[in-house]
Formats: C-alpha cells, structure tokens, sequence
C-alpha cells in the first residue's frame, strides 16, 4: 500500500474544496438572468421585509450602508453545473435586517426588482447563512450580477441568490418563486444534488 495519505490523494487542483456532486468548477463568472437587467437608481432603491400580518420594515440604501458589513468568502454553485470557489463578497447579513423583525412565519419568498422570485426558508436565510451583498470582489457589485444589491446564499444552488434583491415576504405556507413553478426544486441543496422536483 502506497505510503499517501487519503487526504491528500482526495484533493483537487484547486485546493482544499469540494465539488458538490455533478458540478465542475470554472474560473468564469457566468452572467445568468431570466430577463433584462433592471437599473435602480440608488436613491430610489429600498429593500423592504414585509411579514404574514403586513408590517413593513424598509431600508433606504443609505440606510443599507450604515449597518455593519461582513466580508464572507464564499463558493457558488449553479444548477447548471458550474461551481465558483472562493468568491468575495461584502454585504449585510439578514441576521442584521431581521433584528428587530417580529414574525411567526417560517417561510419565505424574496422578491426582486425586475419581477423574479425565489422562495426559501427562513431559517436558511438566518445564522450567517445569507447577505444582502453590494459589493464583489473588491468593487462595486456589477448590474449584471444583481447590483446595486443581490441576495447571497451560498449554501443551496445560485437561483436562490436573488439578483436586484428588493424584499422579503415572509409567510406562514411555502409558495414557489420564479424557478420553483417551473420545475426546479423547492430547496436546492447542491450537496444533495436537488436541482428538480423529485430530486
Ligand atoms: N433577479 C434575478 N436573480 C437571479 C436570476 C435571475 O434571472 N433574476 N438568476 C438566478 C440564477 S439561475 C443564477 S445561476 C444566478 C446567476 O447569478 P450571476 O448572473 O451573477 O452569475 O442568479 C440567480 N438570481
Ligand atoms: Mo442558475
């Protein structure tokens, strides 16, 4: 028996990650929108969470900017296929929004400017899960990546990382967004490779 030790047998090119099953990993940033990309001006941009009994929290982008921010890096995987490791990002965690958010709703269905959807739980948006990211890469987060501001939850496949985010409904019953009523998978988690219904 060779003298190699399974760890390292077990590692890829790139390092000490792992590819989630059927993903390949690139380099690129593939642009992947559903439709035109919406251009918000910054001061007419707010992000609301609006919970089941239909109170409003709002957030103007000034607002957005003086939370406290977070540097995650992070990997992505897209239900296409491709993975993006160590990505960098610089947003405010939901763990921040939902603060002072009263609800008993454990579901919810982010909304963007544009019309897309994507529905999630909402404890997958909690616990360091998930930010409202303005920034990739060290710049300005590019429109065609979802800025001003896009949801990023890098624990289930990209489609769940709502670009031009614009709010959270939460609600008390789960209701598919944009790419769940058309045959993806209600969760999406890459690890278990749920990428359709019935996966
Ligand atoms: N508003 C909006 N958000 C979206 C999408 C979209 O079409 N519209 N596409 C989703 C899909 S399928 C993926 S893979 C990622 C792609 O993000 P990117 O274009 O920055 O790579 O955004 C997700 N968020
Ligand atoms: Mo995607």
């Amino acid at each position: 028996m060779p003298i190699i030790s399974r760890g390292f047998r077990g590692r890829r090119p790139s390092g000490d990650h792992e590819l989630p099953p059927g993903q390949y990993e690139t380099s690129d940033f593939p642009v992947l929108s559903a439709g035109p990309t919406p251009r918000v001006p910054l001061d007419e941009w707010e992000f609301t969470i609006s919970t089941e009994t239909g109170t409003e929290y709002r957030w103007s982008w000034d607002d957005l900017m003086a939370l406290p921010a977070e540097t995650p890096t992070v990997d992505l995987h897209c239900v296409t296929k491709w993975s993006k490791f160590d990505t960098e990002w610089r947003g405010v965690s939901l763990d921040v929004l939902f603060e002072d958010v009263e609800s008993a709703a454990d579901f919810t269905l982010v909304h963007s400017y544009g019309g897309y959807t994507t529905n999630l739980p909402l404890e997958d948006l909690l616990d360091g899960k998930a930010w409202i990211a303005y920034e990739y890469d060290g710049g300005e987060l590019p429109a065609e990546h979802g800025g001003p501001a896009r949801l990023l939850v890098p624990h289930l496949y990209f489609w769940k990382s709502a670009k031009w985010v614009r709010g959270i409904q939460l609600g008390l019953e789960d209701e598919p967004g944009f790419w769940e009523s058309a045959g993806y998978h209600d969760y999406g988690d890459p690890w278990r490779e749920q990428r359709y219904q019935g996966d």
